[in-house]
C-alpha cells in the first residue's frame, strides 16, 4: 500500500483550519514542513509531565527528560544509518552544523592558497560560511557548475578536483530544481582527490532513504523543521575520527569532562560540541518525527512524492506560458520540488494569487542566489514542493491556480 494523503492529512492538526474560507493547500514544505499532533504532543508531554534539564538531575522526572532525550539521538542515528549516537550533534539547523564544519575543521585544516570545492546549486547555507572561512584563511572557493541549468556537470566536477580542494562540500538534492545528485559517487570521486566531504542533507532527509555511511560522507547536515520535527533543532553527523580530533567550537557547561584555573579536556562525542543546555523540547520532538517517518516508512515517502512530482509535471505540459526548472518530467533525480514561472508575470504576484486560493507556495530566490540569478537567469521564480500530506488534488488546485493567474492577470 502506498502513502494515502487524505488519512495522513488527519494527522496534521493545521489541516483542520480554512485560509479565507478555503482548504488549506500547503505546497511549501521545502521551506518548513507541518507537524503532526504526535510530535506536537510529545512536546506539551515534555513541559507537562517531566520538564528538568539533562545530564544533571538525580531525580526522576531529570532522568525522563534524558532518557527521551537520548532515544532522539539514538533514534535520529538509525535513520540515517549512523554508527551511534556519538557521531549525532544536536544544533540549531542545516545552517548552524555547516558553520560548524566551516569553523573547528575548516580552520583547522584549510590553509592560504588551499580550494574548497562546492556546486552551483547550493542553499546560501551551504556557501556563505565556505566564503567567510575562505577569506579567513585565504584559500579559494570553486564550484562546479551545472548542465541545462538541471544537473551537474561531471566534467566541471572531475576538473576542480584536479584542484585538490580540502573540503568538497554538496547538496543531496536542490531546494530551487529538486535535482538529486549521486552524493555517494560524488563523495567517492572527492576522497580520490584527497578532500574531506561534506553534504548538505536538508531536502534529502526528510523524503528519501539516507544512509551515511553507504555515501561515506564525513560530515552530513539536516534540519528537523522540514521533516515533522520542530524549528531549532539541527543534526550535524560526523565520522568519529574527525570529532575526535576536532576541537570543539563553544565551551561551556555539559562539554566538558574537567576544568581547572587554565586548561580543560573535553566530554565524549557527541557532547563536547554541545555546550549549554541544549534545545531538550526539539531533541526530543525530533524523535517523535523520526518515529511518525518510521512509521510510515521513508521509501514509501519517497515513492509517493516521486508519483506526485510525474503527476504534476505531467499537468503542468500543457499549461500556456509556464516554464519549468530543471527536469521536467519524473524521474530517479527527481525530488518533490517544481520551480517555476509563468511568463508576463512576476513569480510573487503568482504566489500572492495561489494564496488568494488558500495555497501555499514560495517566490524568490530560495537561498540560492548564484543559482536562481546566475545560472537560471531570473530574478526570482516560484516554487511548490511537496511532502506525504500532499495528494493529486493539491495538485489539481495549484494547475487550477494558474488559470486564475493568467485570468487575473490578463495574460495572453
Ligand atoms: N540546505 C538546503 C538545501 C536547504 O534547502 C535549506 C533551507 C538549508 C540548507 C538551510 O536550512 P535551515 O534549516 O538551516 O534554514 N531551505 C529553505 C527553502 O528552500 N526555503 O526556505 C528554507
Amino acid at each position: 500500500m502506498g502513502i494515502d494523503a487524505s488519512a495522513i492529512k488527519k494527522d496534521f492538526p493545521i489541516f483542520g483550519r480554512t485560509v479565507y474560507g478555503k482548504a488549506l493547500v500547503y505546497l511549501d514544505s521545502a521551506a518548513t514542513s507541518q507537524k503532526p499532533a504526535s510530535v506536537i504532543d510529545k512536546i506539551r508531554d515534555y513541559y507537562s509531565k517531566y520538564n528538568a534539564n539533562i545530564h544533571r538531575g538525580i531525580y526522576k522526572i531529570a532522568e525522563e527528560a534524558t532518557e527521551a532525550y537520548q532515544a532522539s539521538k539514538d533514534l535520529t542515528a538509525r535513520f540515517i544509518n549512523a554508527e551511534s549516537y556519538r557521531n549525532i550533534i544536536y544544533c540549531r539547523n542545516t545552517t548552524e552544523a555547516i558553520n560548524l564544519v566551516a569553523l573547528t575543521f575548516g580552520n583547522a585544516n584549510v590553509r592560504n592558497g588551499d580550494h574548497i570545492l562546492i556546486s552551483g546549486m547550493e542553499h546560501h547555507s551551504n556557501i556563505v560560511p565556505w566564503q567567510l572561512l575562505a577569506n579567513r584563511v585565504g584559500a579559494v572557493l570553486d564550484y562546479a557548475m551545472l548542465k541545462e541549468g538541471a544537473y551537474l556537470d561531471m566534467e566541471d566536477y572531475k576538473k576542480k578536483l584536479l584542484l585538490k580542494p580540502k573540503i568538497v562540500a554538496l547538496t543531496q538534492v536542490s531546494n530551487v530544481l529538486g535535482t538529486i545528485n549521486d552524493v555517494k559517487e560524488l563523495a567517492k570521486m572527492a576522497h580520490e582527490a584527497g578532500a574531506a566531504v561534506l553534504i548538505d542533507g536538508a531536502q534529502s532527509v526528510p523524503h528519501m532513504p539516507v544512509d551515511v555511511k553507504d555515501i561515506d560522507a564525513d560530515f552530513f547536515a539536516f534540519s528537523s523543521h522540514k521533516m515533522l520535527g520542530p524549528a531549532g533543532l539541527g543534526v550535524l553527523y560526523g565520522k568519529e575520527e574527525l570529532l575526535e580530533s576536532t576541537e570543539p567550537l563553544y565551551g561551556g557547561g555539559d562539554m566538558i569532562r574537567s576544568v581547572d584555573f587554565q586548561r580543560s579536556t573535553w566530554n565524549e562525542l557527541p557532547w563536547k560540541f554541545e555546550s549549554g543546555t541544549p534545545n531538550i523540547e526539539g531533541g526530543i520532538g525530533h524523535g517523535a518525527a523520526i518515529e511518525y517517518l518510521n512509521k510510515l516508512g521513508i521509501e514509501k515517502v519517497r515513492a509517493h512524492e516521486k508519483e506526485l512530482v510525474s503527476y504534476a509535471l505531467k499537468n503542468l505540459e500543457d499549461v500556456k506560458g509556464i516554464e519549468v526548472y530543471g527536469y521536467k518530467e519524473g524521474r530517479d533525480e527527481k525530488a518533490g520540488v517544481i520551480s517555476f514561472n509563468i511568463n508576463g508575470a512576476h513569480p510573487h504576484d503568482v504566489a500572492t494569487i495561489f494564496d488568494s486560493e488558500g495555497i501555499c507556495i514560495r517566490a524568490g530566490h530560495h537561498c540560492a542566489m548564484p543559482l536562481v540569478k546566475s545560472i537560471l537567469g531570473e530574478p526570482a521564480v516560484a516554487r511548490m514542493s511537496f511532502y506525504i500530506y500532499n495528494s493529486e488534488e493539491d495538485l489539481d488546485a495549484a494547475v487550477s491556480a494558474i488559470s486564475k493567474v493568467r485570468e487575473v492577470l490578463k495574460l495572453r
